[in-house]
């Protein structure tokens, strides 16, 4: 496309945007403020560098074995470059304690460290990106029971509590030299197959175990912890231990931040509705965007119905700035730097889409009780040219337009991602 039909297709959708009463370049200017904490494990299907070859457990799965997944550190970062380059705007890396710089050394979990992730506080102040960070309670044999922070075992519990206390001194020390709180994402994978009798028992013990880690006190200014619910997983079907009402109600009696994954509910029940909740009981959110297809399958972010509400829900709250957008999806099956790209610029359009909504207007109709009139509105609303905005934002800040990237993307397989074998 050339340079004057970008600006000519910008120029009409500015118009059009403007009849309504939005301002197409300040959505655009707020699109571009927008940082997405895009999360490392899509890169190299979960895997880590404590231990690449063992096995993903805590009933999370890839599935799929495309060629080219980052096998070291080096490879990752340079993955997230080529990822970085063919999007707009400056966004965060989210990493998971398993992907520190180990030197070829086994660090245990309790274990790990500030200077196990110095290089990559260094990578990211090169690349002009934030940090973000995930404690890493699954993969390991200490799980194996299926309970962790949970665990009728007072040493398994001292073990993942220590893991606990040093992923917070990490992400805290990356907010320190970064500038900008670190959030920090606790998700523990315990539970049960099937009927479980002590549901009670171990819910205490989860949070006597949140509690007696979280009283150690770190400014917000560097950390910010969150704690993530599910509904289930393989192997935990009938039983999870950080159900949605426990991390609720732990967020609330507690003031800290709660995540919502969009495949961690019933297959029919939807995180866009829980936001204009949530956000009155507990400071902020933070989100794992990922697509569920049936369950938790961590399917690549595409444009659905779901993610435009999500997205709608964030802007027309109000709430922007309370709400962390996280991706949270690993398909093994296709070129991994492709799935990056296609979930991150899905989430942008999405958000572009939200921010150039006349919602006043809706609004009005609704106090006025024209429900017709505001039906047909969100109806040709979809319609209208919200893609020329976003075009003319990506040619603006040099990245690809359009499907341009595809290319790319291929050529980076054919020289890098195709060789690794
Ligand atoms: C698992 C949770 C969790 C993980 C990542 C890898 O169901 O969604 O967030 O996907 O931490
Ligand atoms: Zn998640």
């Amino acid at each position: 496309m050339k340079e004057e039909q970008i600006k000519k297709a910008y120029e009409d959708a500015r118009a059009q945007y403007a009849k309504l009463g939005v301002d197409a370049d300040k959505a655009i200017e707020q699109l571009n403020n927008l940082s997405i904490s895009i999360h490392c494990w899509q890169a190299d299907d979960v895997s880590g560098f404590e231990n690449p070859d063992g096995e993903l457990t805590g009933g999370i799965q890839t599935t799929g074995n495309y060629p080219g997944k980052a096998r070291t550190i080096e490879e990752l970062k340079r993955d997230l470059e080529k990822v970085i380059a063919l999007i707009p705007g400056k966004h965060r890396i989210s990493l998971h304690a398993t992907y520190g710089d180990f030197d070829g050394e086994f660090v245990d979990r309790d274990k790990v460290e500030p200077k196990h992730f110095q290089s990559w506080i260094d990578w990211a102040k090169k690349n002009d990106v934030k940090l973000d960070f995930n404690s890493t309670f699954f993969s390991h044999e200490k799980t194996n029971s299926g309970y962790t922070l949970s665990d009728f075992d007072p040493e398994i519990r001292a073990f993942w509590k220590d893991h606990l206390r040093q992923c917070r001194r990490i992400a805290a020390e990356i907010g320190r030299q970064q500038g900008d709180p670190c959030i920090h994402n606790i998700w523990i994978p315990d539970g049960e197959k099937d009927k479980t009798v002590s549901r009670y028992e171990h819910r205490k013990l989860l949070q006597e175990s949140l509690d007696e880690v979280l009283k150690e006190k770190i400014s917000t200014e560097y950390l910010k912890d969150c704690i993530e619910c599910k509904l289930f997983g393989i192997g935990s079907e009938s039983y999870v231990v950080g159900s949605h009402e426990f991390y609720m109600g732990y967020a609330v009696k507690n003031n800290m931040l709660l995540t919502l994954d969009a495949g961690h509910f019933h297959p029919t029940e939807t995180i866009s509705d829980k936001l204009s909740a949530i956000l009155l009981f507990v400071p902020e959110i933070t989100l794992h965007v990922s697509r569920p297809e049936r369950w938790d399958s961590d399917h690549v972010v595409i444009l659905t119905d779901e993610l435009l509400a999500i997205s709608q829900e964030i802007v027309r709250s109000g709430q922007m700035d309370r709400v962390h957008i996280g991706l949270d999806y690993f398909d093994a099956s296709i070129n991994r730097i492709g799935a990056y790209v296609v979930g991150i610029r899905s989430a942008q359009k999405a958000m572009l889409q939200a921010l150039l909504e006349p919602t006043d207007k809706l609004r009005d109709f609704e106090k006025k009780d024209k429900r017709f009139e505001r039906m047909a509105w969100l109806e040709e609303l979809k319609a209208m040219p919200w893609n020329a905005l976003y075009v003319y934002y990506c040619n603006k800040q040099g990245v690809p337009i359009g499907d341009e990237y595809i290319k790319s993307i291929q050529e980076y397989e054919t020289e890098v991602t195709s060789r690794r074998v």
